[in-house]
This record gives C-alpha cells, sequence and structure tokens, in this order.
C-alpha cells in the first residue's frame, strides 16, 4: 500500500510538471454565443448555441426567451448539446430578443446572463 502511495505521488507530481492539472472547478462563465451579445442574426430558424468554460448540467440549465412584445418562454435545450455548451433552435419574426441563460456547472454553482440581440429582415 504505501509502495503505490508513493509511485501514485511520483505519478502526480510527474503529471503535474508535464503540465497537466487537477480538473478546475469553477462555475460556468460564458465563453461565446450564436447569437453574440448586441449581435444580429437574420429572421427564420435560428440556431443557438451557448458555450462555456466548464461543463454545465443541461437538465438544471435554462434558457428564457423575451420577445420584442415582452413575452417570456422557455427554449428547451437540446439534449445533444455538447457538454460545455446549450444549443437550441427557435424560429423567429424580427425584432429585439433577449435571451436570458442560467445554467449549473459541476462545482454546483449557478450563473446567469443575458443576450440580448436582434433579428432582422435578412
Ligand atoms: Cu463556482
Amino acid at each position: 500500500m504505501k509502495t503505490f502511495v508513493t509511485a501514485l505521488r511520483s505519478f502526480m507530481l510527474a503529471a503535474m510538471i508535464a503540465g497537466w492539472s487537477p480538473p478546475a472547478l469553477a462555475h460556468a462563465i460564458l465563453i461565446s454565443s450564436t447569437p453574440s451579445i448586441q449581435g444580429s442574426v437574420a429572421r427564420g430558424p435560428i440556431a443557438f448555441k451557448i458555450k462555456y468554460n466548464s461543463r454545465i448540467d443541461h437538465h438544471r440549465s435554462k434558457l428564457t426567451l423575451t420577445s420584442p412584445q415582452g413575452a417570456a418562454s422557455t427554449l428547451p435545450i437540446d439534449p445533444a448539446s455538447p457538454v460545455d455548451e446549450i444549443d437550441a433552435s427557435a424560429t423567429l419574426q424580427p425584432g429585439h430578443y433577449s435571451l436570458r441563460w442560467q445554467v449549473l456547472a459541476v462545482d454546483g454553482h449557478i450563473t446567469r446572463g443575458d443576450i440580448p440581440f436582434t433579428v432582422t429582415e435578412k
């Protein structure tokens, strides 16, 4: 057992010297999004892609879209979204919208933010 622990320590040390670090537990920070913040997209089917710096729990994350008229609706998150991303889709008419995201990261912390964007005629 002692040999094993010693071996494990040497391995960890070697791995860390090689540039590996233990998985960081951090809450989710937005890295990029489609549409981007204050960005615009053409009317019609829109593929939302919201990317974070860490894995998120898709089942405990939420997307709420506010229409130009001020009506809020929940956008279903695509279950096939990558582990660090939430994807969704909606067909939208021109106007100013706001997408509110709320995500649960692996460290158990919830973060949220808004992505205001414009849907244009073309
Ligand atoms: Cu955190």
